[in-house]
C-alpha cells in the first residue's frame, strides 16, 4: 500500500509500475468472470462494459476509463490506497468520484480480498456507474452518507448500498440477474447468489433492507432483487430522514430472516450457512 498526503486520499494510479504478474492476475479474473457474465449479468452491466476500454489484456489505465465515464455520465475514478475513511468516500461519491483501489489481489488468492482492489473496483463498479440510475444513486448516497453519519444512523444507509449496489440483483425478462459490484466481481459468488438453493432471494423493500444486516466475510444470506434499474433513480430521490426517525431504534433482522410482508421469490434452504455460523 502506498500511503497517502493529500486529504482526499487520493493518489496516482502508477500504472506503469504494474508488474507482469499483476496484469496477468487482471487477465485471469478478467477471463473468468467473462466466461459466466454474458448468462449472469443484466444488460445495463454488460453494456457498460462493452463501452468502456476494460478488456482482458492488461490492468486499465484510469485516464482512459475516464474519458468513456466522463462523457457517457459525469463520473470519474481516483485511485485511492484501499478502504478510505467514510466521510472521505462519501465526499467523492457526492463529486461523482468513484474511489478505486490501485492494487490488484495477489495471484494465489484470487477469491479473498480484504479491501477492494482494482478488479472489484473498476470492473465491478464501472461498468454500472454508466448507467444513468445507478451514477445518481450513487451520487445521491455520497449526500446522504454525511447527514446519515451525523446523525447517528449510518448503519441503516448502508445496508441499503450493500444491498443494491453491491449485492442488488434486478428482474429482467423473468429471471434474475447481476448488477451488484460485490457480485459481479466474484466468480463464486455470481453462480452462488443466482443458481445456489441456499440463499432466500426477495424482492427489494427499503424499509425492509435498511433494518437487514449483512455479512462482510461471506456469500449473503439472502438477495434483494428490484424490479428494475430504474427503482434505483426512485431510490436516490426518497427523503430518508424521516425513516430514520422511524427506524434508528426498530428491530433488526439477521442476514437469513423472512419476515411476513416479504415478497419472497425464492426461499433459501440455507444449507451452505448451516455450516458457517454469522460472526
Ligand atoms: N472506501 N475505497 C473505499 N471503498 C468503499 O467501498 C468504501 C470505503 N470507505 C467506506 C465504505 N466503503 C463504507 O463503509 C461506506 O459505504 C459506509
Ligand atoms: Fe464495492
Amino acid at each position: 500500500m502506498t500511503l497517502s498526503n493529500a486529504t482526499d486520499w487520493t493518489i496516482d494510479q502508477g500504472w506503469a509500475a504494474y508488474s507482469r504478474a499483476e496484469h496477468a492476475t487482471w487477465r485471469t479474473l478478467f477471463s473468468r468472470q467473462m466466461a459466466l457474465l454474458p448468462r449472469y449479468a443484466c444488460a445495463a452491466f454488460l453494456d457498460g462494459l462493452q463501452r468502456l476500454p476494460i478488456d482482458g489484456r492488461e490492468i486499465p489505465n484510469f485516464s482512459s476509463i475516464n474519458e468513456s465515464l466522463r462523457a457517457q455520465t459525469g463520473w470519474t475514478i481516483v485511485a485511492v490506497p484501499g478502504l478510505v475513511p467514510d466521510e472521505v468516500f462519501f465526499n467523492h461519491l457526492a463529486h461523482r468520484r468513484f474511489p478505486s483501489g490501485n492494487f490488484i489481489r495477489s495471484a494465489d488468492s484470487l477469491n479473498y480480498i480484504e479491501a477492494p482492489d482494482v478488479f472489484h473496483d473498476v470492473f465491478g463498479h464501472v461498468p454500472m456507474l454508466m448507467n444513468p440510475a445507478m451514477a445518481d444513486f450513487i451520487q445521491a448516497y455520497g449526500e446522504g452518507g454525511m447527514r446519515a453519519y451525523q446523525l447517528g444512523v449510518l448503519p441503516l444507509l448502508a445496508r441499503v448500498y450493500w444491498y443494491t449496489v453491491e449485492f442488488g440483483l434486478v428482474k429482467e425478462s423473468g429471471a434474475l440477474k447481476v448488477y451488484g459490484a460485490g457480485i459481479a466481481s466474484s466468480f463464486t459468488e455470481t453462480q452462488f447468489a443466482i443458481d445456489d438453493p441456499s440463499p432466500h432471494r426477495v424482492t427489494f423493500d427499503l424499509n425492509r433492507v435498511m433494518r437487514t444486516h449483512y455479512r462482510i466475510d461471506d456469500f449473503q444470506e439472502t438477495y434483494f432483487a428490484i424490479d428494475q434499474l430504474e427503482d434505483l433513480l426512485a431510490l436516490s430521490k426518497i427523503d430518508f430522514a424521516p425513516r430514520y426517525q422511524k427506524y434508528r431504534d426498530a428491530r433488526t433482522f439477521a442476514p437469513g430472516d423472512l419476515i411476513a410482508e416479504d415478497r419472497v421469490l425464492q426461499r433459501g434452504t440455507g444449507a451452505y450457512f448451516a455450516t458457517r455460523p454469522a460472526r
